[in-house]
Parts: structure tokens; sequence; C-alpha cells
């Protein structure tokens, strides 16, 4: 039986690392075949991808970066995703098609038509059976994430972030049977609760729980 793809969005300091952790524990504990991965990083291709954004100085176009981003998934897609599916693993994801929606579309304003067709492209048509956005006002995703070195997303300014954030609720709210979006301003308790009852239906719905 295929498994299931979950994948978590949001923007910097939501929650997703947290809430991936805290689901992918609880679901091995029932016995559940669980593969982590994230984007762009969840290759070793994409991990050499990601070191391009972190050199200094360099200026990357937003259509490079689209580019860059597209590159991973679909390696990521193919490398892992994929087969860990085929093998009828559960896969959670912290980030996919929809942060580059959200931050080359909405954010640096690339065209979101050639932005949707790209991720078309590059998933191969695929979807998550879920996705959980994490939705959080950025004052407050800043205050989470205070005191750590800021790479070239965070560095972008506030109202960089706060079309991200609009861009994210604009993609739920025309997508409400995959995407659950969740206040992330409650205890992670509180919202890692939710998650779990959304993602157990889920299961049981595809027959991996019964
Ligand atoms: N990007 C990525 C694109 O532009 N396009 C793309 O297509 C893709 C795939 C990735 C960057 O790449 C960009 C977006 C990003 O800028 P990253 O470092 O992976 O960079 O950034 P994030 O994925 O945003 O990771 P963060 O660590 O910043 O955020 P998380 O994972 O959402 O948050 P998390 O879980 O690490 O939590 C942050 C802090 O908040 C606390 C945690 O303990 C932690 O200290 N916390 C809470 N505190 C209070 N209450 C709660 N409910 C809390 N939940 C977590």
């Amino acid at each position: 039986m295929r498994g299931c793809f979950i994948t978590f969005e949001g923007v910097e300091g939501a929650g997703k690392t947290t809430h991936v952790r805290l689901l992918a524990e609880w679901l091995r504990q029932q016995h559940l075949g669980v593969v982590e991965s994230r984007e762009p990083d969840g290759t070793p291709l994409g991990e050499a991808i990601l070191s391009i954004f972190h050199i200094e100085g360099v200026a990357i176009s937003p259509l490079t970066e689209l580019f860059l981003f597209e590159a991973a998934r679909h390696q990521h897609l193919t490398e892992l995703i994929e087969p860990a599916l085929a093998r009828g693993q559960v896969v959670l994801c912290d980030r996919f098609a929809d942060s580059t929606l959200a931050y080359q579309g909405y954010g640096r304003g690339l065209d979101l038509e050639e932005v949707d067709k790209l991720n078309h492209w590059a998933t191969l048509g695929m979807r998550p059976d879920l996705t959980i956005l994490l939705d959080l006002e950025i004052p407050a995703a800043f205050e989470r994430i205070r005191g750590r070195p800021l790479d070239r997303f965070e560095q972008a300014g506030l109202e960089f972030h706060e079309r991200v954030r609009k861009g994210y609720l604009e993609i739920a709210a025309r997508e409400p049977g995959r995407i659950l979006p969740l206040a992330a301003d409650r205890p992670v308790e509180a919202v890692q609760a939710e998650i779990r009852d959304r993602v157990m239906r889920l299961l049981h719905t595809r027959g991996i729980r019964s």
C-alpha cells in the first residue's frame, strides 16, 4: 500500500521543525514507518544547493532562486519521497512546493502562475496528501528566532515576510481540503494535539491505520 505524504509550511520560526519531530516520534510509537525530511536540504544535492544560498556577498536573482529550489525539489522527490511512499511509509516534510509559491511568488513577486507551473513540473504533479500550515504573525515569528544568525531569507525584511504570510493564507483558502491552517501562537502541545487528530483521521481514511 502506498504511504502518505504530509508537509509542514509557515514563516520562519512558526514551529515546523518542532512539530515534524513531535509527530514523527508519536507515529513511531505506534509502529508506523516514518521518514522525516526537509527542503531544500533533504538530499546531499539539496544540501549543496542550500550552501549556495549561504555564500556571503553573492547576489541571487529571484528567478535563479526559483530554479535552485525546484532543482532541489525534483531531486528530493525522486531520490527520497517517492521511494519512501512506494515502501508504504509516512513521509513528513518540513517545507515543500507551497514554500516556493509563498516565498518566490508572493514574497519575491515572481508570477504566481509561472511558479505554479514550475512547481508542477518539478513535482511531476505530485501533491501532498495533507499540508499543515502553521500561521504566526511576523513579529512573533521573529521574536522566536531572535539571537540566531539570520540567513538570506530572514534578512529580507518585515514587508517581505508579511507578503509570504499573506500568500500562505491565500494558498490555504484556495485548497481547504488539503491545507489545514493552525494558529501557531499557542502552546506546542495544543497545536500538536490538533495535528495528531487530523493526521490520524487521514491515516484511517487511507487504510494505513485501522
Ligand atoms: N525557502 C525554502 C524558500 O524561499 N523557498 C522554498 O521553496 C524553500 C523550500 C529555509 C529557508 O529557505 C526558504 C525559506 C526559509 O527562509 P530554514 O532555516 O529551514 O530555511 O528556515 P525554516 O524552515 O523557517 O526553519 P526555522 O527553524 O526558522 O523555523 P521552524 O522550523 O518553523 O521553527 P522551529 O520549530 O525551529 O521553532 C523555532 C523556535 O520557536 C520555538 C522552538 O522551540 C524554537 O526555539 N517554538 C515555540 N515557542 C513557543 N510556542 C510555540 N508554539 C513554539 N513552537 C516552536
